[in-house]
């Protein structure tokens, strides 16, 4: 028996989706096949343990399909060694903390406002309580200090060393990182959840030559479901690694979630998935580059995203300018900025990236009339009348999420 209210619910959302532009940067619209694996009958399964060494019987297809998974996401990354299991990005980090770390040991990373994430080290975050964790930071031109970053390193001695961010437009210099990891005998671990998707079509360099351990989602520009996933090319690691996912963090692996994975890397390994990310590339480089065009202050971007700096552009903060493009139909996040002096719930910028409208189909020319939109809007050139016009024009000849 459907609860009719909770469905309503789910179509009120389905409207939403497929009536604004999305460009949070960390979504996207997975395809039919992934959520029909989601919402399929394999939750009903227990499996605690892995392929070959479950605690449970009945478990053979269960078993062909993580083993898929784990064939899938190792082609795809070029990786020797895969764990499917971890239910997100978070849980990932902290499956890979607990296998390398001690309670204690040091980090260092890129804080969250500069462009890393909660669970890099975050004060409000269980990576802050468990580790100790330093920060390494941003020149002037919002790119890693990888001069700074040595000098962090070798001052403070690290373990783990962190690379890969939730705000950070550019390309990482992974070798560069990996020498200093190895003159001060840390780890080096990259959570690439962000570029994923980018590293799969070989349009960005891909961290698994030079880290220890990767981590990711499978939900952001790889367009998989809500997930997570950790890479290694070290059988000692990877070891590890499972002893920590399972029993030590999770318990029963939700294996809907890992076939919905294995069809998302499936899908990953085909050309027009690198077509579709040369366009998410091509797409974002547009809009940057006209709000550049525009006099509009933004960071530029060789991924899948870049930072907009409202304050300075539209005299409007991260926040309200969040919620002003929610009217309009246009979805985006505040975000810090480096070197923000607003707190993160008020922010000075927002953050922009095309993954999620670009699986719609949206072209460099909607990318264009998007920034157009956003100018105008914020300097108030046109009315709210007017805006959402603009955005349903943009948004009618878009491929329905239920289609994807
Ligand atoms: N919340 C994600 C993002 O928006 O980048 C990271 O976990």
């Amino acid at each position: 028996m459907k609860d009719n209210e909770l469905f309503k619910f789910l179509n009120d959302e389905l409207e939403r989706q497929n009536n604004s532009i999305e460009l949070i940067a960390s979504e996207n619209f997975a395809s039919k096949e992934v959520r029909e694996l989601c919402g399929s009958i394999l939750t009903n399964k227990y499996a605690e343990g892995f392929p070959g060494k479950r605690y449970y019987g009945g478990c053979v297809n269960i078993d062909n399909i993580e083993t898929r998974a784990i064939e899938l996401v190792k082609k795809l990354f070029n990786a020797n060694y895969a764990c499917v299991q971890p239910h997100s990005g978070t849980q990932a980090n902290m499956i890979a903390y607990y296998a390398l770390l001690e309670t204690g040991d040091k980090i260092l990373s890129l804080s969250l406002d500069e462009g890393g994430h909660l669970s890099h080290g975050s004060k409000v975050s269980f990576s802050s309580k468990y580790y100790n964790v330093e920060f390494y930071h941003l020149n002037a031109f919002g790119r890693i200090d990888y001069e700074g970053l040595k000098k962090k390193a070798l001052e403070y001695k690290p373990k783990l060393i962190l690379a890969g961010f939730s705000a950070y437009p550019f390309e990482i210099d992974y070798k560069a990182i990996k020498e200093i990891a190895n003159e001060v005998n840390a780890y080096f671990m990259v959570d690439m959840a962000h570029i994923a998707g980018l590293i799969a079509a070989k349009e960005l360099n891909n961290p698994l030559k030079y880290a220890d351990i990767v981590t990711s989602t499978t939900h952001k520009t790889l367009r998989g479901p809500r997930g997570g996933i950790i890479l290694t090319n070290s059988e000692e690691i990877i070891k590890k690694v499972n002893k920590a996912c399972f029993p030590a963090l999770q318990g029963g692996p939700l294996e809907n979630i890992i076939a919905a994975k294995a069809q998302c890397f499936y899908e990953a390994l085909t050309d027009s998935y690198k077509e579709y990310i040369r366009n998410v590339k091509e797409n974002t480089l547009a809009c940057s580059n006209e709000f550049t065009r525009l006099g509009d202050i933004n960071s530029g971007t060789e991924n899948h995203l870049f930072l907009l700096n409202t304050i300075d552009s539209y005299k409007v903060n991260g926040k309200d300018a969040q919620e002003l493009l929610e009217e309009i139909g246009i979805t985006v996040n505040k975000n810090m900025l480096p070197n923000d002096k607003e707190k993160p719930s008020v922010t000075s910028g927002i953050r922009i990236g095309f993954a999620a409208l670009t699986t719609r189909g949206a072209t460099k020319f909607d990318a264009i009339n998007i920034a157009d939109i956003i100018h105008d809007y914020l300097l108030k050139n046109i009315s709210k009348e007017e805006a959402k016009i603009r955005v349903k024009n943009i948004v009618k000849n878009l491929k329905k999420v239920e289609e994807i």
